[in-house]
C-alpha cells in the first residue's frame, strides 16, 4: 500500500468558556477566562516517505481549552496539534483552493488558528458593572476541510511504458531494490534510489488511455512533477519507437502539460538484444523526436558510465 492523497477535515481547539462565580464573603466576581484553543499545525518529518498514517484518519482535532475557574483562575490552554507529513506534501485547502507546500525540512506551517477563551466575570467588571453575573463563551477554533497530496522530492523521473526497463535502471544506478519482471505493471508505486545524494524517482509504466484510468492510470505522475529531468525510456525491443514516445507524452499532457516543458532524455534500453547498426538506427530515429537520446543497457558498463556522467553534470550544473 502506498497512500499519496488523503482528504482530512482539521478542527483546531475551542476557547473555554469564561467562568461566573463570586467570592464567597466579599460577593465580588471570581470567574476565571477560558483557556485558548489548540492551534494546528504542519509539519515535515523526514522519516515519512506516504501518507500511509493518515490513510483511515478522515478528522484531526486540538485540544479545545479549559473553561475559566474560580477564584480568578484561568483555564489551562489546549495543546496545540503538530501534525508530520513527507517533505514535498501539499496541503490544499478545499473550499478556497490555497494549496501551502512543505518543502524544506524545517517548514513548519500554521493551518487552524485555536480559539479564544471567553472572559470570566472577574475580567468583565467594570465602573458601572462591579458585579457582572455573566462571562463570555470561548470562541470556536478554525476549520480546514483539506486535500493532502504528497508529491515525491525528485531530481530525475525514469518514465516509459510498462516493461521498458525502468526499475532495472533504477537498480543498476542505485543502492534500491525495486521488483524486477518481465511484465507490463511490475511497479505498482513509485520507487526512490539516490545518486550522489540526488533522487531518481522511478514511477509505474504508462500505457495509451491511462489518463482515463487504464493500467495504473497517470495518478503518479504528480510524483515527477518537480523533478529538474525526465529520463524516458523506450526499449530497443519496440518496433514502434514514435508511437512509444507519442504514447507516453500524450498521457503526460493529459496530466499536466508543464511536465513536456521539462527538460528530458530519451534512453534506448535494453540495447544489449540488438545489434550495433540498429542501435544506431533506433538512436537516429529518436534524435528525431528528442535530439538528447542515448542507448543504454544494464548490461554495457560503458553506457551506464555515460548516463551517470550526464546525471552527474546535471547535478554540477544544479550546484553552482
Ligand atoms: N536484456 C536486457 N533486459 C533488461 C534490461 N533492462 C531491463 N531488462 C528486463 O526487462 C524486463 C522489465 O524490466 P523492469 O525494470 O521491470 O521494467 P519497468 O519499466 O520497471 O516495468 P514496469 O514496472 O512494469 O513499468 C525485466 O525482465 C528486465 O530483466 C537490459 O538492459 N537488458
Ligand atoms: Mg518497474
Amino acid at each position: 500500500m502506498f497512500v499519496d492523497e488523503v482528504t482530512i477535515n482539521l478542527i483546531a481547539g475551542r476557547g473555554g468558556d469564561g467562568k461566573i462565580s463570586f467570592f464567597p464573603k466579599r460577593g465580588g466576581p471570581s470567574g476565571g477566562n477560558g483557556g485558548r484553543g489548540g492551534d494546528i499545525y504542519a509539519r515535515v518529518d523526514l522519516q515519512l516517505s506516504s501518507l500511509n498514517k493518515y490513510a483511515s484518519v478522515t478528522k484531526l482535532a486540538a485540544e479545545d481549552g479549559r473553561p475559566g475557574e474560580m477564584n480568578r483562575r484561568a483555564g489551562k490552554d489546549g495543546k496545540n496539534l503538530y501534525i508530520d507529513f513527507p517533505l514535498g506534501t501539499t496541503i490544499k485547502d478545499l473550499d478556497s483552493g490555497d494549496e501551502i507546500e512543505l518543502n524544506s525540512k524545517d517548514d513548519q506551517v500554521l493551518l487552524c488558528r485555536g480559539g479564544e477563551g471567553g472572559l470570566g466575570n472577574d475580567a468583565l467588571k467594570s465602573a458601572i458593572n462591579r458585579t457582572p453575573k455573566e462571562a463570555k463563551a470561548g470562541k470556536e477554533g478554525q476549520t480546514l476541510n483539506t486535500k493532502i497530496i504528497l508529491r515525491l522530492i525528485a531530481d530525475f523521473g525514469l518514465i516509459g511504458l510498462p516493461n521498458a526497463g525502468k526499475s532495472s535502471l533504477l537498480n543498476t544506478l542505485t543502492a534500491a531494490q525495486a521488483r524486477i519482471a518481465d511484465y507490463p505493471f511490475t511497479t505498482l508505486s513509485p520507487n526512490l534510489g539516490a545518486i550522489d545524494g540526488k533522487i531518481i524517482a522511478d514511477i509505474p509504466g504508462l500505457i495509451e488511455g491511462a489518463s482515463a484510468g487504464r493500467g495504473l492510470g497517470i495518478k503518479f505522475l504528480k510524483h515527477i512533477e518537480k523533478v529538474s529531468l525526465l529520463l524516458h525510456c523506450i526499449s530497443a525491443e519496440s518496433t514502434d519507437l514514435e508511437g512509444d514516445f507519442h504514447t507516453v507524452v500524450t498521457e503526460m499532457t493529459n496530466h499536466n502539460p508543464l511536465l513536456l516543458e521539462k527538460k528530458s532524455i530519451i534512453l534506448l534500453t535494453k540495447t544489449d538484444l540488438i545489434d550495433s547498426q540498429e542501435i544506431t538506427k533506433k538512436i537516429n530515429t529518436l534524435k528525431k523526436l528528442n535530439k538528447e537520446s542515448m542507448p543504454i543497457s544494464i548490461f554495457d558498463e560503458k553506457s551506464l558510465k555515460q548516463l551517470k556522467s550526464i546525471l552527474t553534470n546535471k547535478i554540477d550544473e544544479n550546484a553552482t
